[in-house]
Parts: C-alpha cells; structure tokens; sequence
C-alpha cells in the first residue's frame, strides 16, 4: 500500500542515465533492490524538445534538459503509467527515485512540438500540466532576456540565459507554485528525491522558497531528500546551497579522479573538505553525464581504474556517493541513448526495452565486479570511522572502517600480497569487490589485491559455506 512505511536501502545511488521506466524498474527488482542500491537518479521525467539531430547526434540525450512542459506521459522513456510503476516497483525495493528536475529554464531557441504533444516556443509554454490551467508567457521569465557572459558577475549567472535556454522568473510567485505543484506531484507519484539541474543558477533564496514544505514523501515518508547540482567557484560557492539539500561536488569529483586514475591513492586517506563541504554536505561522483563528455578525466573507458575508483568512492566516508552508469557514445557527445529504432513511432535514438548490459551499448558500471558488492559494504560499515591499516608506496592503500569494514585498494602494477592489522571480527568472508574469499583469524588477514582491483570484507559478508563464497579462492 502506498502510504505502508518501506524499509529504505543504504545512501548509494546510481545514476541510470537515459534508462526508460520500465527498464529502471526491472533493474530495482532483480539487481538494486537485492544488492543494497538506495537510489536511482532518473533523467528529467517531464515533456521535452524532440530534436531529430543536432551537433552530430541523433535525438541528442540533452533533449531532456529543455522542458516544453511539465507533462510526465510521453517523453522518450515511456508513459506516465509506466512511470508510476517505475517508482512503485522501487520503492518496494527499498529503492528512492530521484527525478532530475529542471527548473531553471524551459527551451532554447525556435519553436516546436515536445514529446508529449504540446506546441512551445521559447517564451511560450501553453499548457504545463496537458490540463489547460496553467502555462508560462514571456512574462513569466527573465527578468534578464540575454545570455550569460561574465561568469564572474552573480546576478547575471543567476538571471540571465545558461547556454541561451529561457530562464525562469523564479522570483515570479506564478513561477514558483508551478514549479512547485510539479514537485508535489511527483512526490505524490512516490518519487523521494530530486536532483535538481543547474541550482546554481537559481537565486539561493528562491531555491529556499521553492523546496520549503514539500509533501511527505509517501512510503519512505518525510521531506524528499534533495541534492542541488552545483560547480561552485568563487562567484558562488558551493556552501551557499548548502542549508538547503546536498550539494554536487565538483572538486571532489576532479581531485579524486586525477589521483585514482595517476594511481596516487594515499593522499585520499585524510580526504579534505572538497569545496568547503562537509561530509553530511556533499554529494560525491567519479564521473557523471556532463563530466564524462566534457571532461573526462576518469570514465569506464578507463577500465578496471575507473571501476577502483568508484569502489573507493563507495568504500571511503566522505559525502553521499552517486554511481554513474552510462552508455558508450563513441566520441559523439550527443548522441542519444542507444535503441533499436525499428519500432514504430520510436525512431532511432529513443530507448527501446533493451537494456542488456551484456549486448548493447548500455555499459551498466554499476554492476562491474568492482562495484556491484559495494552498496552492501558500505551499508554494513556505516557511519563508522576510517582506519588506515597498510600501504605500499602512495598507489596501495588499506583501511578499517570501524570493526565492520576492511578494504585495500592497489592502483600499482602487479598483485599486492597484504597481511594487515583489522577489526573485522574473526570469520570467512567474501570479496565483495571482486573474487574470492578471505579468512580474518587473530585480529589479522591476508589479502592478495589484484593490479588495479580491490578486497572489501565487511561483516554480513561472511561465508556460511566458504565452499559457496566467491569461487572459494581462500587467500588465507
Ligand atoms: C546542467 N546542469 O546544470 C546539465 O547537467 C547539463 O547536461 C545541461 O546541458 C545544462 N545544465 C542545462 O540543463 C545540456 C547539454 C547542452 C544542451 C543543454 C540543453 O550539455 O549541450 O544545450 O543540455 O539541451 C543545447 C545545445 C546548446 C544550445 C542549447 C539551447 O548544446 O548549444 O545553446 O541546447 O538551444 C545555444
Ligand atoms: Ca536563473
């Protein structure tokens, strides 16, 4: 029943980009669900742009950026029925879905028909809810009509046109209660968190307006939880949105990602506080869409040291961790998700049921070997402190967290043998990053981590049977 309190999963979430409903809701009932997974962050689920190709891309993913209206039935993902069991199905996984929602701006340039039906131009969206009782005039935005272009200068970064997309009045009450009436409304669907795009551009007291009393989410109950997409800089600083949700961080994302990928893992022990941000402040990633594409600095390309990375990320206390899952563009940055194309009325570059991991473009990172065991790691050890416990030169790294948790991470060449000092109560346990299984005796373990993987033990994660664990390769 919808208003039954569900038992929610851990605080990793993962980020199936342009995934359709049905194939999110599949993946919360037969991996995310059972694997510990406490999120998905969808993409943005209301009527956008429908562009046939555009900066060499075929119905470029960014379509979803450039709301026509607030109309969940008919986008690229599905209908809104299919929505609605997207979010129900999760949940009864214990997993929240966290809508992108876009609420800075509406469309580019030009003028249109969105995927649900509804005509825009950039100034005029007439029907927002696809019931005639609302809709947005020229009035409705600015108050600047101009495009961004001294980054430097805060009131125009948050009232002028981010890559020329009309920007909202959000100053506007109008604007504001049909912003909010969609997040209730998605709230009242069940969603139980939002990503919102491009908060920064928004005026941080018109965040504050916006996301004040919002309705109880239904099931998991209380406030949605809320992370704001922001680069901060010295213009406007990430902590500014802090007091309003999570915050994207952005220099985390960066330092991380350059140390992992130059195998400098040690200096990640005494994690600072990445833009200023505290751990309950910040919202962590190795890569998502944006950065995969304009600045790669670590992606599945990378392989086995991107999956290390993310396995890091999951292993280490710092902020809230977002998984990012992909699919291979090649190098068109705006390509659209992969498809089949042949159905009718779904035309190439819309995304059809497939979503093998295996036979598609569909990369799916969050099940890597690396990764898929993590949100259990991490949901066994808790808030619990980190406790350096080996090092091998700065590429080697091992740690406790608390008694719950034991994990080593080698971004050298060739397999670190490890016996360490751990907490982990005496026990068989299996690798929940990779294969294998290893035997905690006396206070001590011996690990072999291979080149470029990791061993994550965590209490829960013990063999019952050693002869079932992980292909039973005891490194004891
Ligand atoms: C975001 N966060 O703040 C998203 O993470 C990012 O992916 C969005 O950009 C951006 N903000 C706006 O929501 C993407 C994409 C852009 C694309 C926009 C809008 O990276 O390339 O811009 O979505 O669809 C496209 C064109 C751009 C054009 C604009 C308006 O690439 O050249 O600007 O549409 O027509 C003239
Ligand atoms: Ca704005």
């Amino acid at each position: 029943a919808a208003d039954a309190p569900t038992a929610a999963n851990g605080d990793t979430i993962v980020h199936l980009f342009q995934w359709n409903w049905n194939s999110v809701a599949a993946e919360c009932e037969d991996f995310l669900g059972p694997n510990g997974f406490g999120g998905v962050q969808v993409s943005p689920p209301q009527e956008h742009v429908v562009i046939p190709f555009a900066e060499g891309g075929n119905y470029p993913w960014w379509q979803d950026y450039q709301p026509v209206s607030y109309q969940i039935d008919n986008t690229r993902r599905g209908t809104a029925e299919e929505f609605e069991d997207m979010v129900e199905t999760c949940r009864d996984n214990g997993v929240r879905i966290y809508a992108d929602v876009v609420i800075n701006h509406m469309t580019g340039p030009g003028s249109g028909t969105g995927s649900n039906g509804t005509p825009w131009a950039q100034y005029d969206h007439p029907d927002l809810f696809g019931d005639g009782t609302a809709s947005y005039g020229r009035d409705n935005f600015g108050p600047c009509y101009e495009t961004i272009t001294d980054w430097n200068d805060k009131w125009e970064v948050q009232n002028c046109r981010l890559l020329d997309l009309a920007d909202l009045d959000t100053a506007d009450p109008q604007v504001r209660s049909q912003i909010r009436r969609y997040l209730n409304g998605l709230i009242g669907m069940g969603v139980a968190g939002f990503r919102v795009d491009a908060s920064k551009h928004v005026p941080e007291a018109h965040i504050a307006e916006i996301f004040r009393d919002l309705d109880e989410v239904p099931g998991f109950g209380g406030q949605p939880h809320i992370y704001h997409e922001v680069y901060g800089d010295a213009t406007i600083p990430y902590t500014n949105y802090a007091p309003y949700g999570l915050v994207t961080n952005f220099d985390y994302q960066r330092d991380v990602s350059a140390k992992v990928r130059d195998g400098n893992l040690s200096p990640l022990l005494n994690m600072p506080r990445h833009g200023g941000l505290d751990s309950d402040e910040a919202l962590v990633f190795i890569d998502n869409h944006d950065t995969q594409r304009y600045e790669p600095t670590l992606t599945h390309k990378n392989g086995a040291r991107y999956h290390l990375a993310t396995a890091f990320m999951l292993a280490h206390p710092y902020g809230t961790p977002v998984v990012m899952s992909s699919y291979d563009f090649g190098g068109a940055v705006a390509e659209g998700p992969p498809s089949t194309g042949t159905e009718p009325g779904n035309p190439a570059g819309w995304i059809t049921a497939d979503s093998d991991c295996s036979s598609s473009d569909w990369v799916c990172e969050h099940r890597a070997p690396a990764v898929a065991g993590m949100a259990a790691f991490r949901n066994a050890v808790g808030d619990t402190a980190l406790t350096a416990r080996a090092q091998d030169g700065s590429s080697r790294v091992a740690f406790d967290r608390g008694g719950r948790g034991f994990a080593a991470f080698n971004a050298g060449g060739g397999t670190w043998n490890l016996t360490a000092s751990t907490d982990l109560p005496d026990g068989t346990y299996e690798n929940a990053a990779g294969p294998g299984s290893y035997t905690v005796s006396g206070g001590r373990v011996t690990v072999q981590v291979p080149a470029d993987g990791a061993v994550a033990l965590h209490v829960g994660g013990t063999c019952d049977d050693p002869a079932e664990c992980g292909g039973g390769d005891d490194g004891g």
